[in-house]
């Protein structure tokens, strides 16, 4: 029986868990999803229309369903099956102590090294190669900010990629490279010039993105505010902690339906303000739906 996977679309954590999955099950279907809220309306469907009856396991990786849905699956047969997989400090509370979860409450992890431990752990992840083992810390580096502290670019060129291919893209990509036999994780000639290819757009836009900013003062904290692709959300927060010029981003991605909101100066939490929003995620960085209403609310807060 084919196993399925619903996981983050939005980066290369997300993904990974599903490549994890591929090498470790010979069936596997998986649905990608935007945020919480995308997750809610796929599993909702999943369930009413007994779907999940054709599979063995159900794991959904890299992001937690809402209190609304969990209650619907911890009343509902499917709950025999699934396996929650998640690392978002707003998330952990809700299921912490279940037995459908499978977390670690250290942020040191991201959800692909978790799903990795799990696989492990339950026997499914029975030869373990070191290539692997250095993709998924290389995907941990990265998830979790690490690779900052010791610059660690390889960790940061596994986003360029991902930028460059897109989530399906960066799937395929890893699962053909991972199959072949290497000693080390590497990047190939190729993947060098994806790279810097994807680098240089990247300045490109980020320069363009900088000059649209527009600051506003509320209360001694200054909001910077933006329209976006959702894909340059990080690298433009990463320049802005370099010049330090705005304590929160707000960050809205028309493409991803999300308004993303990044901590700066450290001064306030993004969590914080994404919850106004019913929003979720970390200290850090945190994001909401761009519906309507949060939009206009948005608007009339800090651009008019
Ligand atoms: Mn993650």
């Amino acid at each position: 029986m084919p196993v399925k996977i619903f996981s983050h679309q939005a980066d290369p954590d997300g993904i990974g868990c599903i490549i994890l999955s591929k090498i470790c099950f010979d069936e596997v279907d998986y649905t990608l999803c935007k945020n919480i809220t995308d997750l809610d309306i796929k599993l909702d469907s999943f369930i009413n229309s007994k779907e999940y009856l054709n599979y063995e396991k159900i794991f959904i990786t890299d992001l937690c369903p809402s209190v609304n849905l969990l209650d619907k699956i911890v009343s509902n047969e499917i709950i025999d099956k699934v396996v929650i997989i998640d690392h978002h400090v707003f998330n952990l509370e809700k299921i912490q102590d279940k037995d459908y979860a499978f977390i670690n409450i250290d942020l040191k992890e991201c959800a692909m090294s978790l799903f990795y431990e799990y696989l492990r752990k339950t026997g499914n992840l029975i030869l373990p190669n070191k290539v692997l083992k250095e993709f998924v810390l290389l995907t941990k580096l990265h998830d979790t900010w690490e690779w900052k502290t010791t610059n660690n670019l390889d960790a940061y060129h596994l986003e360029t990629l991902f930028h460059k291919l897109g989530a399906i893209g960066y799937l395929n990509h890893f699962l053909d490279k991972l199959n072949m036999v290497a000693i080390h994780f590497k990047y190939s000639e190729e993947e060098k010039k994806l790279i810097n290819e994807q680098l240089k757009d990247e300045e490109d836009y980020l320069n363009n993105l900088t000059k649209r900013l527009i600051y506003k003062k509320i209360a001694n904290i200054k909001y910077g505010i933006v329209y976006g692709l959702y894909n340059y959300r990080n690298i433009l927060s990463e320049k802005l902690r370099e010049s330090n010029n705005c304590d929160i981003l707000i960050y809205i991605a028309v493409d991803n339906e999300t308004i993303s909101f990044r901590s700066i100066s450290g001064k306030i939490s993004a969590l914080e303000v994404a919850l106004e929003y019913h929003g979720g995620g970390h200290e850090q960085s945190a994001s909401c739906n761009l519906n309507p209403e949060n939009e206009h609310k948005i608007i009339k807060k800090y651009l008019s």
